[in-house]
């Protein structure tokens, strides 16, 4: 495929924080793809360029720069042949040089060009290039959010439903609850009552003052529900106190006794699972936990990971975990992220495919995690339309792949 034409732009996400749009020519064929943004992000993630006022000119200009110009000299016979040669077009470990943001726009677009040209869905042409068998992901609902995506209201950053089966049936499941939450909050949260705050991924985010109200709140949701469970995104990178231990609701707690409120959680309540319970780089923490937890609740990395083939590698070493956060931004392609999901899936473990809590229109992530048969799918609560999007267009697949 030869793409003539590639045009990109600033668009905001949803803190209004500026983020890349591509949009790429070949022939009568065009496709868009936008890139999201996170908040709470691990240090060895592929680097977002910035400029020094927090735009992202300078990627824009590389993608209808050097990379329109590099891509405009070639015929590319498949996607993967693409994102190979913007890899090495970059050519350092961290996509530090173009910027992950302008190559993943790239590469996702042209994810969309070539299942254009196929003609096949999207999520088609992810499964046959990944080599996976597609399947409706479980829905990880964010429902009540906290830590720096709501002013650490709460304090572990995702209170997540998690929510099994047909898209169409969990979905309903999710409405059902989300709105109930939502009605009932308003009585029991701490504050004012009146209006509930909301959070950066369209969750709640209510104050209590003990740690395991949301719990309590999030299991009697769950009684109500058949195929329905608790899991939360820790995000403990965040909770760190600059030492070596962690403050949750003003009280410091050394990493082993983190790990005892986790075990008491799942014990006393239906977990499925918990990501990131430690610091990025705290993996005899996470081994512990992990061994602690196993066959009882899936402890899953993410900043620990950063969906890079190597650390999964690494994490499978140490039998560090058994699940993975998969976005395709921490990695910067979507060659790089079907190879997290292989390495994920060869260690045996769940993959579960995510948005960032910056998020634009973009449905990728859906097509995504339904291409490569995800576990599950993060996509943020149901009070915001960049997330409702991500669901609107599994719904979409579920119908696509009946026919
Ligand atoms: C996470 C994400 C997405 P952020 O930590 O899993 O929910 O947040 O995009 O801020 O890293
Ligand atoms: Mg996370």
């Amino acid at each position: 495929m030869k793409i003539e034409r590639i045009e990109a732009k600033s668009i905001p996400d949803t803190r209004g924080k500026p983020t890349v749009e591509v949009t790429l020519h070949a022939g009568e064929l065009s496709a868009r793809a936008s890139v999201p943004s996170g908040k709470s992000t691990g240090s060895h993630e592929a680097k977002e360029l910035r400029d020094a006022d927090g735009g992202v000119e300078t990627a824009v200009a590389n993608v209808t720069g050097e990379i329109a110009r590099e891509i405009a000299l070639r015929d590319f016979a498949s996607a993967d042949e693409l994102d190979t040669f913007l890899i090495a077009l970059d050519n350092t470990p961290d996509k530090s040089r173009l910027g992950a943001n302008a190559i993943l726009g790239v590469s996702i677009a042209a994810q969309r060009l070539f299942a254009q040209q196929a003609g096949v869905p999207l999520w088609k042409a992810i499964a046959e290039r990944a080599k996976t068998t597609p399947g409706a992901p479980r829905l990880y609902v964010n429902v009540m959010n906290g830590g720096v995506h709501a002013d650490f209201r709460l304090p572990f950053q995702e209170y997540i439903l998690v929510c099994e089966g047909k898209t169409s049936s969990a979905l309903a499941t999710a409405r059902a609850a989300f709105e109930k939450l939502g009605a009932e909050l308003p009585s029991i949260m701490l504050g004012t009552g009146g209006d509930v705050p909301m959070g950066d991924e369209g969750g709640y985010s209510p104050t209590f003052d003990t740690l395991e109200k949301p719990f309590e709140l999030l299991a009697a949701l769950a009684a109500e529900h058949s195929g329905t469970s608790i899991a939360i995104d820790a995000a403990a990178n965040e909770l760190r106190d600059g030492k070596s231990n962690y403050i949750l609701l003003k009280k410091t707690y050394a990493p082993n006794e983190l790990g005892m409120i986790y075990h008491t959680l799942v014990e006393r309540f239906p977990f499925h699972s918990i990501e990131d319970p430690f610091s990025e780089d705290a993996t005899q923490d996470f081994v512990r936990l992990t061994d602690a937890l196993r066959g009882k609740c899936l402890v899953v990395g993410d900043d620990f990971t950063v969906t890079n083939p190597e650390r999964i590698e690494a994490a499978r070493e140490a039998g560090a975990i058994t699940a993975v956060l998969i976005k395709p931004n921490q990695i910067g392609s979507v060659k790089e992220a079907i190879e997290a999901v292989e390495a994920t899936h060869d260690a045996g473990w769940a993959a579960i495919c995510s948005h960032r809590s910056g998020e634009t229109m973009d449905t990728f992530i859906a097509d995504f995690a339904y291409g490569v048969g995800a576990h599950g799918i993060k996509a943020g609560g149901l009070g915001q339309k960049q997330r409702l999007e991500k669901y609107e267009r599994l719904l979409e697949i579920e119908k696509e792949a009946e026919r």
